[in-house]
């Protein structure tokens, strides 16, 4: 099952997970479920998607995800399993045709480096279309962002695999959305594209 469909308080838990599925719980344009999905269509594994309303979550949804927050996996056995960089290894693990991370510890280690720095860009895209809507100045949080963006360009070049994710999440409806809306992170995100 993958619906349009928000799931609020009140509304009735989906039925099981599909014997051969993995479920995702998520929200369309959060970032950290995006880096979830992206893991999933990259090996290509069958999924469905489950949108929380994570202004007004169901009970359910809490009782399963302690935090409370997308994205969280949930396997057919009832597994469950939460916060982004977790799922995208345990995805890794459980699939193994198409491995995204390198097997030597050091190369593990410098994809969850490039995550780290990625992640400190990530807020950029909030704070700054918020900023501009409340009709701050936000020249300096564009500074911020293009400085961070450079020195993730300027990491070194054994961070490739892990680049190429980020260039996905450029690309994804996270960051496409407040293109859209806002139009003025283009000329930031150019080079990264
Ligand atoms: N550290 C978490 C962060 C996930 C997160 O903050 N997700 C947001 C949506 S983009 C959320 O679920 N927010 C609901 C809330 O804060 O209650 C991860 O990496 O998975």
């Amino acid at each position: 099952m993958t619906t349009e469909k928000c799931f609020a308080k009140g509304s009735v838990a989906p039925g099981p997970v599909p014997k051969d599925h993995i479920r995702l719980y998520s929200m369309r344009f959060c970032p950290f479920a995006q880096r979830a999905r992206l893991v999933l269509n990259a090996k290509g594994i069958k999924y469905d998607t489950i949108n929380i309303n994570l202004k007004d979550k169901p009970d359910w949804f809490l009782e399963k995800s302690p935090f409370g927050l997308v994205p969280t996996l949930e396997t057919p056995a009832g597994e469950v399993v939460y916060e982004s960089p977790i799922t995208c290894e345990y995805l890794d693990e459980v699939y193994p045709e198409k491995r995204l991370l390198p097997s030597n510890p050091f190369g593990k280690a410098q994809q969850k480096m490039m995550l780290e720095h990625f992640s400190k860009v990530t807020p950029y895209f909030y704070k700054i279309p918020t900023g501009r809507k409340n009709g701050e100045d936000v020249s300096g949080l564009e500074a911020e962002l293009k400085e961070k963006f450079t020195k993730l360009n300027e990491l070194p070049r054994s961070h490739t695999g892990a680049e190429e994710v980020v260039r996905a999440h450029v690309r994804g409806p996270c960051c496409q959305n407040h293109h859209a809306q806002h139009g003025h992170l283009q000329g930031l995100l150019q080079d990264l594209r």
